[in-house]
């Protein structure tokens, strides 16, 4: 395939000059997608810093395998096409094209961007550390939620409740610097979709946990507790809070 990924930085640069002339939810996806490419240019599927049998038994090698090496790898090759055609249509001013290609943008950049996070939101069972005393991901769960299991048991079933296929999520609310939970649909992207900086991701499609739960979902929501990477929460939080 040729690789024609917005490579010159000019036409990069030119995308978010000239994006004034897109309807504005291509925009936001271009922009926040061109800013996460690597030198190359392509997106790539990120390692996991854990094996696939590390999260087990809550989500099973099995599951883990399918879910990186295939639905995200997916979700990336599908997003290079898509800029790629992006590109294309740029660089011959094709608006309609251009126009065209929103939901493929959308669906596999927001799938990109939804696995990524999700990745680093997961850890080793047994590395899991819930935020105690008065670092700040516990105050801002405090001020916010009341307590840690009060947030929990909102997110969850918030999560639970997602009609479909879709995400559950924890996230940073700039205007008002309080986390509050929210749900996406498909693979709409947390902020682009509502303006709240992503935290923490529940990814509920089927895909996530039909091998080990079945039709269960409440299960795997309730599960997905003890193997969340708390660190990496408080670190979003706090990157967050500076923006
Ligand atoms: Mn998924």
């Amino acid at each position: 395939m040729m690789k024609k990924v917005i490579t010159n930085p000019s036409l990069r640069s030119a995308v978010n000059l000239r994006s004034s002339i897109f309807p504005e939810e291509v925009s936001s996806h271009a922009s926040a997608l061109l800013s996460s490419l690597s030198v190359d240019g392509t997106h790539k599927l990120p390692d996991l810093k854990y094996d696939y049998d590390a999260i087990q038994p809550v989500i099973s090698a099995e599951t883990m395998t399918i879910h990186h090496s295939k639905h995200h790898n997916t979700y990336v090759t599908n997003l290079n096409v898509a800029l790629e055609k992006l590109d294309t249509a740029m660089s011959s001013g094709d608006v309609s094209t251009i126009i065209s290609l929103e939901g493929a943008l959308k669906f596999n950049g927001g799938g990109h961007v939804n696995h990524t996070l999700f990745w680093e939101n997961i850890c080793a069972v047994g590395e899991s550390s819930e935020p105690t005393g008065d670092g700040p991901l516990s105050s801002s769960i405090t001020e916010s939620f009341g307590d840690i299991e009060t947030m929990k048991k909102d997110l969850s079933a918030a999560t639970i409740a997602v009609q479909g296929s879709g995400w559950g999520w924890l996230g940073y609310n700039p205007k008002t610097a309080r986390i509050e939970c929210a749900t996406c649909a498909n693979q709409n992207p947390l902020q682009a979709t509502t303006g709240l900086i992503p935290l923490l991701g529940i990814d509920v499609w089927e895909h996530a946990y039909y091998v080990d739960y079945r039709n269960v979902r409440p299960d795997y929501v309730n599960a997905i507790w003890s193997v969340i990477n708390w660190s990496t929460v408080e670190k979003r939080l706090v990157d967050a809070s500076k923006k």
